[in-house]
């Protein structure tokens, strides 16, 4: 009997070698394609499982996704008794994201049923460019500027085909940024809604789904600050809940000071799953959802259980 993060101590070994590294990244690459071929919907369904784990921007802080995953044992995951949901945002600003995006990636492979890797607007694309991206820096200061550049390139056709949105026990909808404005009012299901009605919304949608952020005001949508996406307010939240009847949104994105906040009436839950510099944050926290409890659902706001404290 032992626990994830005993697991992911011994996987991040795989980042000495670039070789290794490289193969991984195929293998992940495989089993998205694999995935995206087998599912219809735009979403990742998640159903029947007693415990549900998940975790926001994580951004190279190895210490505190271990922090949470030691609270998580390999045979849970095994048995597909236990689902981990990581919600994008792997690399960039932290001290080990190589590891943190490896370390995820191998969970995944070895737990294709039981992980679910979303990606976030720092898994970044050529048309869907972040900044700062201090990722491709860090992979040539590691391995050189040939195999960096190399391995870049192989992670960019990683995040390319990484899945945005997960869908928990049809009520819960998981994703990085936020809920998308464009098919407001034009889509009549939630695979519409997320999926599009056309090539050009497909677009639009997966840029606001890894850079929007909520809005407390009564509005569909503002323009962002972030110069991408849009900030979502109360009444696409309103819609989406009465329309597709989704109890809660859970995303990451943001850096709230105390780990968490919370809009739009509880049903948008915001969470960080990692510590330190350039952030202020002063806590970490991820969500621990108890599914096997017939009220989990009215219990979202109190799943969320900090993982790290700052003593100041
Ligand atoms: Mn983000």
């Amino acid at each position: 009997m032992y626990q994830v993060s005993e697991l992911v101590k011994r996987y991040i070994d795989i980042c000495n070698d670039p070789d290794a590294l490289r193969h991984l990244v195929n293998e992940a690459i495989d089993l998205f394609r694999e995935e995206w071929r087998k599912r219809r919907d735009p979403f990742i369904e998640i159903a029947n499982r007693n415990r549900v784990i998940v975790l926001g921007d994580i951004h190279g802080d190895l210490g505190t996704e271990l922090r949470i995953l030691e609270k998580v044992s390999v045979e849970e995951l095994r048995k597909e008794d236990t689902h981990l949901v990581f919600l994008g945002d792997y690399v960039d600003r932290g001290p080990n994201q190589v590891e943190v995006l490896a370390s995820v990636l191998k969970l995944k492979l070895e737990f294709p049923e039981s992980v679910t890797v979303l990606r976030g607007n720092h898994e970044s694309t050529p048309d869907l460019r972040v900044a700062p991206h201090d990722f491709p820096d860090e992979l040539i200061r590691r391995y050189g500027l040939r195999r960096g550049n190399e391995l870049n390139l192989e992670f960019e056709k990683l995040f390319y085909i990484m899945p945005l949105t997960a869908l928990l026990e049809r009520s819960v909808l998981l994703l990085h940024g936020g809920l998308p404005t464009t098919t407001y009012d034009r889509a009549a299901t939630l695979q519409e809604y997320l999926g599009g009605m056309g090539p050009t919304d497909k677009r639009i949608i997966r840029a606001e789904i890894l850079w929007n952020d909520p809005i407390e005001r009564e509005i569909v949508r503002a323009p962002s600050p972030r110069g991408i996406g849009y900030l979502f307010g109360r009444r696409l939240t309103r819609w989406v809940n009465k329309r597709f009847k989704i109890e809660y949104v859970i995303r990451g994105h943001e850096v709230p000071a105390e780990g968490y906040k919370i809009n739009h009436d509880g049903r948008v839950i915001t969470l960080v799953s990692r510590i330190g510099p350039p952030y202020f944050n002063v806590k970490a926290t991820y969500l621990d959802l108890n599914l096997s409890r017939e009220d989990w659902l009215r219990n979202v706001r109190k799943s969320i259980k900090v993982a790290v404290e700052q003593v100041l």
